[in-house]
């Protein structure tokens, strides 16, 4: 049932006790090691010693991107190169990438917390994982790894891309588990089908996908074409990679956090405040185990809400609510903030259309204005002009009724959207060109 029961089942008080233990370390860890956090703990008048409870966590200085680029590459490491085995990094939209070393106690920390993960998809060691994640600087693909071999399970590292190659080989070897993006996933499955391969009758019984947001109504989607069960990986370069907040059979929309290892917090975006459980803000992370790069109080800019209870798996790890968009991410249209995730939830309600779609902000005049582009079906298409207008003004006063702005809804032939082999690009902002 659990890959760590005693960490994956702790009573609050056990798990707080060691948390508080962890984060004192870690601070005079760093405070030892790092210069930039002497400094900033320095100019904040704080001491190691001050870190006496657990809520002493929010006297500690935030950190945030630019940090980790202002320190490139290796100025936040907290050990001589000598004791890192591995250095992962994420290229982002801009600037220089983010570095993220590990010792080999880092490593084996995170195949543990990626073990966990994969273990309550149901991934047992006489499991065949497909691992499609890009393998490479990318922590993705040997994150999968890593959690696969502690399980035992045999791994087949195909990388993103060539995907009828990943679906004869999905065929020919027996692969019952997937691990990419949800985004590639479709992809797969829709060159499957082009391929006439029927799902049914593969092996394929469970996907492990993250790395990007995707909705409900996306994982449903994915379940059916693909028919397993979807499940989830959350993480990021700079706290270790994915392995930091997973699923279980409950499947409610939240991720447990692995909080023996990274502590969550959630915040205004605005002010910093620490807000209270069960609202929306910013995520912020505390690596508490961590020893080449443990980030104190980072800024992710995802935006979720944390929620402690009784899951019905029995886990007692914190949730936090799935990921649904970055503050980058937001849209803000006639006043009104909306995710691409939002758009993404209520296009794949409707019929007559793919799910496949891209989102154009342009500005007209003063104002900000939304296209969405998404392939009809074939049959829709084929019918002609006046029914591809007719599911588009279906769509669009669809949205209206729920987002409250005019959304233009295109209809595209099939087959025209980039298919995603990794990350999927869903908006396209021509304000920025
Ligand atoms: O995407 C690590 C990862 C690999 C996670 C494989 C899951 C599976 P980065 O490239 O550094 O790391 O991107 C991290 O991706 O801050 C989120 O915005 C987003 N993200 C990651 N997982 C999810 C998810 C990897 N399950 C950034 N849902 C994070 C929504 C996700 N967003």
């Amino acid at each position: 049932m659990y890959w760590d029961k005693k960490f994956e089942t702790m009573s609050l008080d056990e798990m707080q006790a060691f948390q508080l233990k962890q984060l004192r370390q870690t601070v005079a860890w760093v405070y030892e090691k790092v210069p930039f956090y002497k400094n900033k703990l320095d100019d904040l008048g704080i001491n190691p010693k001050d870190i006496k409870e657990l809520n002493d966590l929010g006297k500690l200085p935030f950190s945030i991107k630019n940090d980790l680029r202002d320190n490139y590459p290796f100025g936040l490491c907290a050990v001589p190169m000598q004791d890192v085995v591995r250095v992962h990094a994420s290229s982002g939209t801009t600037g220089k990438p983010i570095t993220g070393p590990y010792t080999a106690d880092d490593l084996d920390q995170w195949s543990n917390c990626m073990a966990r993960n994969l273990y309550a998809a149901g991934v047992r060691s006489n499991d065949i994982l497909q691992n499609s994640y890009g393998i490479g600087l990318f922590t993705g693909g040997l994150g999968f790894l890593q959690g696969a071999e502690k399980i035992g399970a045999t791994l087949i590292p195909t990388s993103s891309g060539q995907t009828e190659r990943q679906i004869l080989i999905m065929q020919d070897f027996g692969t019952t588990v997937l691990g990419c993006t949800p985004s590639y996933a479709l992809t797969i499955a829709e060159k499957g089908q082009q391929m006439g391969i029927n799902f049914k009758n593969l092996r394929l019984r469970v996907g492990v996908f993250g790395a990007e947001p995707w909705t409900v109504e996306m994982r449903k989607e994915i379940e059916e074409r693909l028919d397993i069960k979807a499940h989830e990986a959350y993480g990021l370069t700079e706290l270790m990679g994915p392995g930091v907040a997973f699923d279980c059979q409950a499947q409610d929309g939240f991720l447990h956090i692995n909080e023996d290892h990274i502590l969550a917090e959630i915040i205004d975006p605005v002010t910093g405040e620490v807000l209270p459980q069960g609202t929306k803000g910013e995520l912020v992370f505390t690596a508490i185990q961590r020893r080449a790069m443990p980030m104190l109080r980072y800024r992710t800019r995802d935006i979720t809400m944390l929620q402690r209870g009784k899951c019905e798996c029995g886990r007692t790890l914190i949730k936090m609510e799935k990921v649904y968009g970055r503050s980058d991410d937001m849209l803000i249209i006639g006043g009104v903030n909306i995710f691409p995730s939002q758009i993404e939830s209520l296009l794949l309600d409707q019929k007559g259309i793919e799910p496949q779609y891209v989102i154009i902000v342009r500005k007209k005049g003063y104002l900000d204005s939304l296209e969405v582009n998404v392939e009809a079906k074939a049959e829709i298409y084929q019918a002609g002009e006046g029914k591809i207008k007719e599911v588009e003004q279906r769509i669009e006063t669809h949205m209206r009724g729920v987002i409250g702005i005019g959304i233009k809804i295109r209809l595209v032939s099939p087959g025209t959207i980039t298919r995603s082999e990794g990350k999927a690009m869903r908006v396209i902002d021509e304000r920025k060109m």
